[in-house]
């Protein structure tokens, strides 16, 4: 049994379709931002980062969106949720999912959490940087847009991680002030995404938040 760590709409998404899509066995356990739930010291022994998504698997805890996905797809290989078998194409999606954690995560978080970045005490510096947020995650988009995204999925012709992953940040765009309609492609995939019966399963544990 898997237990996955979530807060609704965050990156934990991605790795909960999965789970659904894998047909794991495995139970949610809701960590509630609100409270700080995060920063307690009982999440703390299960996660030092005090991020989700965390998963805890029969071999210890597991952290990191894109490490987590990956390792859902190479537990349940039945599910064709990555191109295993072909190193060059697992690397491809590799490259798209280490991109949304890496660049477009982080833009997101400067919404937010720029405490990660600045002192809490440097109020301009903070609200800089949550002004430039519109602009950062749309230049993320744009190059996802032009030069990254598939069909008709995000890497080509399989389903998978990457799919699962990019719907995640792609509903972030709305509370980040970025139309969804500048990007055809990707908002296609968000449609296409929403008609998978996996996603259909989650989403109500997902509501939107700001
Ligand atoms: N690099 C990590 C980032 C995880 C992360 O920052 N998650 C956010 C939610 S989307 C979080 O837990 N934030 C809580 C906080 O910063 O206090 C990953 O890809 O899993």
């Amino acid at each position: 049994m898997l237990t996955l760590y979530y807060a609704p709409n965050t990156a934990s998404l991605a790795p909960h379709i999965a789970l659904e899509q894998a047909g794991a066995d495995y139970r949610l356990e809701r960590v509630d931002f609100e409270a700080a739930q995060q920063r307690s010291p009982d999440y703390l022994a299960v996660n030092p980062k005090g991020r989700v998504p965390s998963l805890v698997t029969d071999r210890g805890v597991l952290t990191e969106t894109p490490a987590i996905l990956l390792y859902l797809a190479q537990r349940y290989p039945g599910a064709d949720m990555a191109p295993l078998d072909d190193p060059f194409e697992l690397a491809r999606v590799q490259a798209f999912n280490v991109f949304l954690c890496s660049t477009v995560h982080v833009a997101h978080a400067h919404k937010h959490r720029g405490t990660r970045w600045v002192a809490a005490t440097d109020t301009a510096a903070l609200e800089a940087m949550t002004r430039n947020v519109p602009q950062t995650m749309t230049a993320a988009f744009e190059l996802i847009e032009r030069t990254m995204i598939g069909e008709p999925w995000a890497c080509g012709e399989q389903f998978g991680i990457a799919d699962m992953y990019l719907f995640t940040m792609t509903r972030w765009l709305a509370s980040d002030k970025v139309e969804l309609a500048r990007f055809p492609k990707v908002a296609a995939h968000c449609e296409r995404m929403a008609s998978v019966p996996a996603v259909q399963r989650v989403m109500p544990h997902h509501p939107p938040r700001d």
